[in-house]
């Protein structure tokens, strides 16, 4: 993708939040129904970056979790694949307006993360770093729900590279640019840092069921 595209994709969503576009007014908060408000189902998967797709072999890719713990790591793909296997299945929710259901994840929980890394008391929020560069911040109490993880595989295969492959993070209950493709470092900090599209007119946290779409 060349640049000027990029830049047009960028500033095309970053009008989107000023107009407020999208937003139902409707939100479900008690989640009555699957698809949250203003969502549409897809059976497709469609990609979304912003049109770097790093090329990140398996034999050179690197996972760093740093900052505010006890315990800092460098994992190898091998080094995950030694951890306690973890699948889940979830939905996800993309502000673009689609939704699919039931993807079959396969990879390492983030509780098992934790539990060897250890945070430290002050560490409040987990900042994701993609091999592309991209950021996204994640309250520490989210990136610690029983359905999050960092996926190596979806539907029985390994993730792709245009869908974050060899490993991205899922964090299915917050609208999916949360979940950070070509997951390069997870940073434990004490203080909020606001990420690639929060800093976008993107919403902090991103609950799909309140259409915290923008912020
Ligand atoms: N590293 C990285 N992760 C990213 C993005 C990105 O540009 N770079 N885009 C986010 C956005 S906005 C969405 S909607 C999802 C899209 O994931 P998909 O392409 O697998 O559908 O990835 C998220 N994670
Ligand atoms: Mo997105």
């Amino acid at each position: 993708m060349s640049d000027s595209f990029k830049d047009k994709l960028v500033s095309t969503k970053q009008a989107w939040a000023r107009a407020g576009r999208l937003l139902t007014g409707a939100p479900d908060v008690d989640h009555q129904n699957r698809l949250p408000p203003g969502q549409r189902l897809v059976t497709n998967w469609p990609v979304l970056d912003l049109g770097i797709q790093p090329d990140v072999p398996r034999a050179e890719w690197r996972l760093a979790v740093d900052g505010a713990v006890v315990n800092p790591i460098v994992w190898s793909w091998n080094n995950l694949l030694e951890q306690p296997p973890f699948e889940d299945v979830s939905d996800i929710h993309c502000v673009t307006q689609w939704s699919r259901y039931n993807n079959h994840w396969q990879g390492v929980s983030t509780q098992h993360l934790l539990s060897v890394v250890q945070p430290l008391p002050s560490a409040a929020y987990v900042i994701l770093h993609g091999y592309d560069g991209y950021t996204t911040n994640v309250r520490l109490d989210h990136f610690a729900e029983d359905d999050c993880l960092l996926a190596h595989s979806h539907d029985g295969v390994p993730i792709s590279r245009e869908h974050g492959g060899p490993v991205r993070a899922i964090i299915p209950r917050w609208y999916l640019w949360k979940s950070a493709k070509w997951l390069k470092r997870l940073e434990f900090v004490p203080a909020d840092k606001p990420g690639f599209w929060e800093t976008r007119g993107y919403h902090n946290e991103g609950d799909p069921w309140t259409e915290q779409r923008y912020g």
